[in-house]
């Protein structure tokens, strides 16, 4: 790239000037793609300058993701390709073409926004390569999100070989596995590989004799005999299933069947989820500041999960009550929420529950108020150890899996597999560094409300220890062609006078895997599935949409016969709802073909506890008065409970509406999936999640929030087109259904966890001593970093 380059500029070093020119004059030291590309796109239009266009030049620019200036050179950080980058720069006069390191270029950076004299080459530099040189990774940008079909085959080959060399991992392995001091799988008998051997003939033998339905009570004496103990499947039939498959990866391990065997393993019976920040209750809650998909994600996941694992637990012939804990923060001051109570049991399950675990001050006393997301982090270390022995007290062991919930929930997560030696598995929901412009660059001036030199060190660190990550779509990864995913951010960035990140985060890791979240079925389904609907809401939904003024709405809407475009989400300054009455407000078509329903924050601003929130409320009052928006527009200033919005879902439906989901950044988007379950057209933003979830045109429509205009132009063009041919709305809601149905399933996420959380224990176990110096350096990094910036926040322990 690098010679070709040179010499096309060489050539073109007119052409070339006048662009670094133009870079020049925009007066700023850093430039984004998109500016890079407009500027590009724009010079060559007003110069006439063809030969730029598809040049080798052309092709760099489309790939450069950010261009720092410092005089006399242009610094550019070039995505080769998802997760490869390289660095470059120009000389703005003799237009040499250099490539520089990674450290260079975050050195340049820190340069451009602090005083040069004072950029120290002996910053602390966080790096991560050199631990992992010998580290399995995946190669192609296609296998990412895909870890455990590579860890499969990694782990096969190495099972191989030890079996080759008469190890004992795989037997050690078995041994493990006991439920309450009761030996499962196999009994001290059997000593080594060739014992097992023989065992699992003569138990395929005998069992091949017996009943095919025989439980354990029947053939288990001769089975133990045998060296065997419970847990290989209910009946004998499922038994043979399992001796079988262990007998083939004996003979020659093979992917597929590895994850099949490890897959039926009774390895997972507790486990504990961890989601410390925000108001985790099952009422009242959703849309407080906070708390919004991860809560409905969670409780969703937790039912599922109880159900594969009693299903799973049952075919192997075990019956063991799987528990459940989510483990979130106690709050004294709850308001409407129960989030002041200890236990809480979770509805739709049998014996998950949630615990509740108090923040508490330096000197012991109990937090009483919420706490925002960004705030949390004094308080996490001692939650940790609370939880532990809470946690313990409540199941009577240790958990086999912790699971951790964004930033917060993953740290405490890493505390605790730690301490325990449990598997870890973090779910990010969003990763904040990708929704703040510059966030790592300039943290002096964020932290000291969002404090994200905490956060992304604590990020830093869970990402890296847990066992696995789940994540929801490709993108959360490592983005698309043109866009870095949200881990892919974390590879290398710097925090001025804090820390340089050379190799955080390698997206090329087979930790991670996509595991989609699903739309709950039981309250998100059809607008035509007219027998399962809630028609004793219908009165209650009337009033909300269509009735008089209330305290808690704002707007009347004048034409009750225009469809509606609906939106709900928290009224965070990211959901970009005000950015939706802009458009709206501004599209005299829109205006006149469709009234706008919104339902987020508070009306009334001095309800609100969060500022971010109280920001926005004021931004929509100013809109709609500045363009008189009262008779077409209906603001809900309140939360609407999970059946009642899934409910509101099909009535817009019914009318031939729409959903638009306009966030300046989604990382998934729950709403969306609802929306479209529902048989609701959904217009969504293309940055995140929903650029994955909807094949544009077919299951919906993208829009591009930073060009309102176009966006409400599409939502226009769809209803015209409608009035013309009233199929086209059939179409779209068709669409929408199917890819839900297809796509996003709660017991297909239930299965895929559980799977992935046996095949990586196994990981865990084989590969827990090369993982040790990595370990070692993160907790150095955990109590040089990250303690002392948590605890030296105010209302630090
Ligand atoms: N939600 C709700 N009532 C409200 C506001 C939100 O039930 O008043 C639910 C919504 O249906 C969705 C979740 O909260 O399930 C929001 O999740 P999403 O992923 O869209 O956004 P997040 O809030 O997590 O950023
Ligand atoms: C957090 C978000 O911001 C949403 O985009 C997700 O849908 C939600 O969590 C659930 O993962």
């Amino acid at each position: 790239m690098l010679a070709e380059l040179r010499a096309y500029v060489k050539e073109q070093s007119e052409a070339v000037s006048g662009l670094l020119d133009v870079y020049l004059a925009i007066g700023r030291p850093f430039l984004l793609n998109s500016n890079i590309c407009d500027e590009f796109n724009r010079y060559c239009a007003e110069t006439g300058c063809t030969a730029l266009a598809g040049s080798p030049l052309a092709k760099m620019v489309v790939k450069t993701q950010e261009a720092a200036i410092r005089k006399p050179w242009l610094y550019l950080d070039v995505r080769l390709r998802v997760g490869r980058w390289r660095y470059l720069r120009i000389h703005l006069e003799s237009l040499l073409i250099e490539e520089v390191s990674t450290v260079d270029f975050l050195r340049v950076k820190e340069k451009i926004v602090k005083d040069p004299a004072l950029v120290d080459d002996w910053t602390l530099e966080f790096d991560l390569a050199p631990f992992e040189r010998d580290f399995p990774k995946l190669k192609e940008p296609r296998s990412i999100g895909r870890g455990v079909e590579f860890l499969n085959r990694q782990l096969s080959s190495q099972l191989f070989q030890a079996l080759g060399k008469g190890d004992r991992l795989l037997l050690d392995f078995l041994y493990l596995h006991k439920y309450r001091g009761k030996q499962l799988m196999l009994n001290r008998q059997i000593k080594d590989v060739g014992e097992l051997r023989d065992g699992l003939h003569q138990a395929d033998d005998y069992l091949a004799d017996c009943d095919a339905n025989s439980q354990w009570e029947v053939v288990g004496p001769e089975l133990e005999a045998l060296g065997f103990a419970p847990g290989w499947g209910r009946t004998a039939k499922q038994m043979r299933r399992t001796f079988a498959l262990l007998s083939d990866i004996l003979e020659a391990p093979e992917p597929s069947q590895l994850e099949k065997f490890l897959g039926r393993l009774p390895m997972i019976f507790n486990l504990v989820i961890l989601s410390p920040h925000g108001y985790f209750g099952q009422e009242n809650v959703l849309g407080l500041p906070d708390t919004g998909g991860q809560i409905v994600y969670i409780l969703d996941q937790v039912q599922a999960l109880e159900q594969e694992l009693r299903n799973r637990n049952h075919d192997v012939g075990l019956d063991i009550k799987p528990q459940i804990l989510v483990v979130t923060r106690l709050i004294p001051e709850a308001g409407e929420t129960t989030c002041d109570q200890r236990l809480e049991p979770i509805k739709g399950t049998e014996y998950a529950r949630i615990l509740r675990v108090p923040f508490r001050y330096e000197n012991g006393e109990v937090v009483p108020h919420w706490i925002s997301r960004f705030e949390v982090w004094p308080y996490l270390a001692r939650f940790a150890a609370d939880a532990q022995g809470e946690i313990m007290a409540e199941l009577g062991r240790r958990p086999d899996l912790i699971i951790g919930n964004y930033s917060d929930g993953n740290l405490v997560a890493y505390l605790l597999s730690h301490q325990l030696g449990v598997t870890q598995c973090n779910i990010a929901h969003a990763l904040e560094k990708t929704k703040y412009l510059h966030s790592a660059l300039y943290w002096q001036d964020n932290d000291p409300n969002y404090h994200f030199s905490s956060q992304f060190t604590a990020d830093l660190i869970a990402m890296n220890t847990a066992d696995f990550i789940i994540s929801s779509t490709y993108q959360e990864i490592a983005g698309s062609k043109t866009i870095a995913g949200q881990y892919e951010s974390y590879s290398s960035f710097t925090m001025p006078d804090l820390y340089r990140v050379v190799n955080g985060i390698d997206v090329f890791d087979p930790k991670f895997n996509i595991v989609s979240p699903g739309a709950d079925a039981k309250v998100y389904f059809p607008y035509s599935e007219k027998k399962r609907r809630l028609t004793q809401m219908d009165d209650d939904i009337d009033s909300l949409i269509f009735g008089g003024p209330r305290p808690d709405t704002r707007g009347v809407l004048a034409d009750r016969k225009k469809p509606v475009i609906f939106t709900m989400a928290r009224l965070d300054r990211i959901k970009n709802l005000t950015g939706l009455v802009e458009w709206y407000a501004n599209s005299p078509q829109l205006r006149k073909l469709a009234n706008l329903v919104l339902v987020g924050g508070y009306i009334d601003a001095g309800a609100s506890g969060d500022q971010e929130e109280q920001e926005q409320i004021g931004r929509m009052h100013e809109l709609l008065n500045e363009h008189g928006l009262d008779g077409q527009v209906r603001w809900l200033g309140m939360r609407l409970d999970k059946q009642f919005s899934g409910e509101l879902y099909r009535v817009v439906a019914d009318n031939g509406g729409v959903f638009v989901q306009p966030a300046l950044f989604e990382a998934f988007g729950l709403t969306v999936i609802e929306a479209m379950a529902s048989g609701l057209p959904t217009f969504a933003t293309c940055y995140g999640g929903p650029l994955e979830i909807i094949e544009d045109g077919i299951s919906g429509f993208h829009i591009d929030p930073n060009h309102g205009a176009a966006a409400a132009n599409r939502i226009v063009d769809f209803f015209t087109r409608c009035r013309q041919e009233p199929a086209y709305w059939q179409e779209l809601s068709a669409g929408g259904i199917d890819r839900v149905e297809s796509r996003y399933t709660w017991k297909r996420y239930a299965n895929r966890l559980v799977t992935l959380s046996c095949i990586y224990g196994f990981w865990h176990y084989a590969s827990d001593l090369d993982r040790q110096e990595t370990r070692r350096y993160l907790e150095m990094f955990y109590n040089l970093q990250f303690r002392p910036r948590a605890e030296g926040m105010e209302g630090g322990n």
